[in-house]
């Protein structure tokens, strides 16, 4: 949060597709690139499988240790396995120096994993996605923001495009959990609808990173975010 209040921004960037394709060394330029032109208004970067498998393990790690000071981390594999593989995966990622990580909510069971990493790892959970037909979430999304609270988790994760469970959610919430939104630009969201609704942060790829000017796309999100949130 301090990142966010001295850039004055709430936009986290997905790094998942490129308009650059090709090379491993082409990727990694261009994502260096990106970084170092966005670090005074983007204020954290998910990693996911995309640009792992495009990276490989020691590409990646080097780009998290050289922008750790610049932004928050995030590794976003969604994780839902059993309780001692879930240790062990956050333990690789710590040590890959990620600030936080995102796991799922549903297959619960996972006081113990959430208690050991305390303090260590940011921990978000993912409680409503951003597609249409995810109904098992959305049957179970009451529960899944009950056991996120009781876990006392740092976040979670509930679609740009779903904004009246960002509502309820933020109501739920309180002041206990931050609330993270992807799917603002190509998915439907728009732009600082979802922090209008309640949500903290919005996660935002394509509409950056396929942009033939991501800075002033960028640019536009935290205007939209600053002037919604007084920032
Ligand atoms: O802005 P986009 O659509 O290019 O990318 C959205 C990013 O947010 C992409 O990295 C997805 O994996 C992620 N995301 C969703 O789009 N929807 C969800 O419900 C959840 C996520 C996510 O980040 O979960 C942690």
């Amino acid at each position: 949060m301090s990142l966010a209040a001295s850039k004055r921004s709430r936009l986290i960037l997905a790094l998942d597709v490129f308009a650059s394709r090709g090379s491993t060394e082409t990727i990694s330029g261009h994502v260096e690139r990106l970084l170092e032109e966005l670090g005074d208004i983007v204020v954290g970067v998910k990693i996911g499988l995309p640009l792992l498998l495009s990276l490989g393990v020691s590409r990646l790690k080097r780009l998290i240790t050289g922008f750790g000071d610049d932004y928050y981390m995030i590794a976003d594999f969604k994780l839902a396995d059993v309780p001692h593989i879930m240790e062990y995966s956050l333990e690789r990622l710590r040590e890959m120096h990620f600030d936080g990580a995102i796991l799922h909510l549903f297959p619960m069971g996972y006081e113990r994993v959430i208690e050991s990493f305390r303090g260590k790892l940011g921990m978000y959970g993912v409680a409503l996605m951003s597609h249409e037909g995810c109904k098992l979430l959305e049957s179970g999304f009451d529960a899944l923001l009950d056991y996120a609270l009781k876990l006392g988790l740092d976040g979670v994760i509930i679609g740009a495009t779903k904004l009246k469970a960002i509502k309820k959610a933020r109501a739920k919430l309180g002041k206990n959990a931050l609330i993270l939104s992807p799917g603002v630009g190509y998915q439907g969201g728009r732009e600082a609808s979802a922090l209008e609704a309640g949500a903290d942060f919005e996660i935002v790829g394509r509409l950056v990173t396929l942009s033939a000017d991501p800075r002033a796309s960028a640019q536009r999100i935290v205007d939209a975010q600053r002037k919604v949130l007084r920032l």
